[in-house]
């Protein structure tokens, strides 16, 4: 058994690949980045992945269903509301389903199970936790939700630091502990550190856990040099007061894993990381197509020999 800590669009590719390898594979999403927009609960990183899996993901976007249509949105804006942020007619079912189960008592975890039913994805998607845990941005101008900062505002503004309301109440998914426990190793995806790993990772149980099992702990870079291969990463590492690079990355997840894989540019990093007591491997990191995402995947099975 194999379990992925995940956020969205970063870390689908190599999802995808791992589940191509592995038949028991369990995904634990980040829930930080979900978002009530028109009474409709939005959960972007668990859509993605699910997405991805049953290969029905808008690979040009990273979000969203492929081909959808957006009359609803059209609509939406004709009746004067905010259309920022792009949701697709098959999409919005998608979150129209969720929230009427969430309004009849289902819990979050349940519901993903359901999803995975109906878009018969055989993996197991666990988001971290059923409570409320939701990534703000603060910046010059005050604080925002990290859907707000990044899709509404551009991310044009200046980051002045990172928080994630409700992870000190929120309590670990069981299921997704027992899968951390359970598992041969764990991976923690190529996902944006701050913003997709971190608000799992500042769920106390969860870290904690991490930490336990730190030496079946693989954790894949999503940088090459001081930039990353997609998205903001750079710029709330830099936020956090963390060195942009593979080695301020390492130093970061120290206390959760033991094992990281970098880009063979970044080879250069070995010693230094090493000094952290990590393990060093190093591959071709960026994937463009479903090659890429098995040859990494495979890699990163390969490695870590507890
Ligand atoms: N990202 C954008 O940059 N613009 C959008 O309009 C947008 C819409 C959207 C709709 C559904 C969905 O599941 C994700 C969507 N995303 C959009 C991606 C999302 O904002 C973030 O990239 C993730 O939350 C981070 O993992």
């Amino acid at each position: 058994m194999i379990t992925i800590l995940a956020g969205g669009t970063g870390s689908v590719k190599l999802v995808r690949g791992i589940v191509s390898q592995s038949s028991n594979v369990n995904v634990i999403s980040n829930v930080g980045d979900n978002y009530w927009l028109y009474g409709m609960y939005l959960c972007p990183d668990i859509d993605t992945i699910i997405y991805g899996l049953a290969d029905i993901l808008d690979y040009d976007r990273g979000w969203g269903i492929t081909k959808d249509t957006f009359g609803f949105l059209r609509q939406m804006e004709i009746f004067g509301e905010e259309t920022w942020f792009r949701i697709g007619d098959r999409d919005a079912a998608t979150h129209l389903m969720r929230t009427n189960m969430l309004k009849n008592g289902k819990n979050l975890s349940d519901i993903t199970k359901w999803m995975c039913e109906k878009f018969a994805v055989e993996a197991k998607v666990i988001p971290v936790t059923d409570n409320s845990l939701e990534t703000r941005i603060t910046t010059n101008k005050g604080e925002v939700h990290l859907q707000e900062y990044w899709v509404k505002y551009r991310g044009k503004d200046e980051v002045e630091g990172i928080q994630y309301i409700g992870a000190d109440k929120a309590r670990p998914n069981p299921e997704a502990i027992n899968a951390m426990h359970d598992s041969e190793r764990v991976i923690i995806a190529p996902g944006n550190p701050l913003t997709s790993i971190g608000p799992m990772l500042s769920i106390k149980g969860v870290r904690k856990e991490l930490s336990k099992i730190k030496k079946k702990v693989i954790a894949v870079s999503p940088l090459i040099g001081d930039k990353a291969f997609s998205g903001p990463a750079a710029k709330y590492m830099q936020a956090a007061g963390i060195e942009v690079s593979s080695y301020g990355l390492a130093k970061m997840y120290s206390d959760v894993c033991s094992n990281i894989v970098i880009d063979t540019k970044d080879k250069g990093l070995t010693k230094q990381i090493e000094s952290l007591g990590m393990k060093v491997y190093d591959a071709k990191l960026k994937m463009i197509n479903k090659n890429d995402e098995q040859a990494l995947a495979s890699f990163v099975l390969k490695q870590i020999h507890v």
